[in-house]
């Protein structure tokens, strides 16, 4: 038995045993997530392609504080064997991670497949299945192949089918093994933070109309992509395949901005979710009418918000197997004032509704500014979306909390703890569907233009030493010992 087990055990030991509505359903399942460029590093090993992130932090070094950069990160390239270790160690279900298009595509097209890119990810995908733990492998988390890019990137809707070709390679590589799969991360990211404030790669920016086209880009790219699988692969593998929404949970300020709230909710979750979740699919009520409101206010003589068409339409309605989502914290909106600006954050910024996000009053933040702790947050979204979208299966894709480091974090096991039991109370009170949850991070890593000093991590990493050495916050013995009961009744003191 490892010394982490022993502790982990002595800890399960000390827990209460009795039953209660703090267990969790059976079968239940926990996990924990990172993303390639966060933690892989291997830049440019062998034959990798360059990525609009490596371009991002070469071409401006001073982006990123302290010129830091994704070039080792936690050399994930080199220490993957440590990383299924540590999944081990807590007892992990599964193991989110996300594949780097150009180091398994070069060129971001399908004319050449890297054999080290396709070696390295079959080791590890192996590795975790030697140890039990199930790998639910997203496509795209935010690392572009840079020639696509210079094509336009997600504005182009052309590469609604280079995305669809990467995902049929990468569903033919690792598709017997990987059944749980995951589109894209965070397209509120790729579309609204990115054009919105041009400070994410590729550092392009242009907030009327780029967020809006990729948009609609970006959901037919995740449809054909789940339409692949859908037609070529899941007869013989029997996986499921989603997209991740990152979704704020939205509180009226006072009753009169009920409204706003649900417009709010409309804007930042529904765009991405309406026409995927939707019985009737296409853009989220009011959104249309607002956005052709806002393109004439602006100058434009038609609405800059694309419409579908009917065939586009029944092209991404009905093209998942669970709703994923990540969620970190609410927000509080009122309507602006007269001549109020309006703050440059992309997602919270709520402009377009002529809205002010507030941080919830009194809540604990964390390293990063907008981290509000907000755990009631977590049910009420959970119940919005089962009434949104129907009784399906929910699957908690991203939580967690950031810390300035140190191995005694208390405040990331309370979140943790927090935002579990409110999870507990939409399953068990309010009968919402939730399978799976998992904790973002497994690691420290680069925490984009924030760098490395706001941390995530279950495990602390070493970034100055060159084997960097991960080591578990006592959040990685409460968590271990939480999956170990299968149940919130545990200590660890
Ligand atoms: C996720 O992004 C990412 O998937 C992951 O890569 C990242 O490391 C992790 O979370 C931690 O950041 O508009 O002020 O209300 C989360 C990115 C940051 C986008 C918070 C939405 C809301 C802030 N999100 N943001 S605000």
């Amino acid at each position: 038995m490892g010394w982490f087990q022993a502790v982990l055990i002595s800890a399960v030991l000390a827990a209460s045993c009795t039953a209660s509505n703090r267990t969790f359903p059976p079968g239940f399942k926990f996990g924990a997530a990172t993303a390639a460029y966060q933690i892989e590093g291997g830049w440019n090993a062998t034959d990798k392609g360059e990525s609009i992130w490596d371009r991002f932090v070469h071409d401006d070094p001073t982006r990123i504080p302290n010129n830091e950069n994704g070039d080792i990160a936690c050399d994930s390239y080199n220490n993957w064997e440590r990383d299924i270790e540590m999944a081990a160690e807590l007892g992990l279900h599964f193991y989110r991670f996300s594949l780097s298009w150009s180091r398994i595509l070069p060129t971001g097209f399908n004319n050449r497949i890297s054999e080290d890119g396709v070696r390295y990810y079959n080791n590890l995908i192996d590795g975790l299945l030697a140890r039990g733990i199930e790998p639910f492998v997203t496509l795209y988390h935010w690392d572009l192949p840079q020639p696509i890019q210079d094509l336009s990137g997600w504005t182009n809707p052309l590469i609604a089918e280079w995305f669809a070709e990467y995902a049929r390679v990468v569903y033919t590589l690792f598709g017997d093994r990987v059944k749980l799969w995951n589109t894209i991360n965070e397209p509120i990211v790729v579309c609204d933070a990115v054009y919105n404030t041009g400070a994410y790669a590729p550092g392009v920016s242009n907030s009327e109309v780029a967020p809006y086209v990729c948009n609609k880009i970006l959901l037919m790219a995740h449809a054909k992509a789940w339409r692949i699988y859908d037609e070529e692969f899941k007869p013989k593998y029997h996986g499921k395949v989603s997209i991740t929404n990152n979704l704020l949970w939205v509180e009226p300020a006072t009753e009169e901005f009920k409204e706003l709230a649900e417009l709010a909710l409309q804007n930042f979750g529904g765009r991405y979710s309406h026409p995927i979740y939707s019985k009737e699919g296409g853009w989220p009520p009011g959104i249309e009418e607002v956005m052709f409101q806002n393109s004439l206010k602006r100058g434009y003589s038609k609405s800059q918000f694309p419409a579908f068409t009917q065939e586009e339409k029944d092209l991404v309605r009905g093209t998942f197997d669970f709703f994923a989502f990540n969620h970190y914290t609410s927000r509080y909106i009122r309507k602006a004032k007269e001549g109020e600006t309006f703050a440059p954050f992309p997602v919270g910024d709520v402009e377009d509704l002529d809205g002010i996000n507030m941080m919830p009053e009194g809540s604990e933040v964390g390293a990063t500014s907008w981290s509000a702790v907000f755990p009631e947050g977590m049910r009420r979204l959970l119940v919005w979306l089962k009434e949104q979208y129907g009784d399906i299966e929910f699957v908690i894709a991203e939580n967690g909390f950031p810390t300035y480091g140190g191995l005694e974090d208390t405040s990331r096991i309370n979140y943790h703890k927090e935002y579990l039991e409110q999870m507990l109370l939409a399953i068990n009170e309010d009968g919402v569907n939730v399978t799976h949850y998992t904790a973002w991070s497994l690691m420290d890593n680069l925490e984009w233009v924030d760098g490395y000093a706001h941390k995530f991590g279950l495990y602390e990493v070493d970034f100055t030493d060159p084997k960097r050495t991960r080591t578990p916050r006592q959040s990685a013995y409460y968590y271990a010992s939480v999956i170990a009961h299968h149940s919130l009744d545990v200590s660890i003191d």
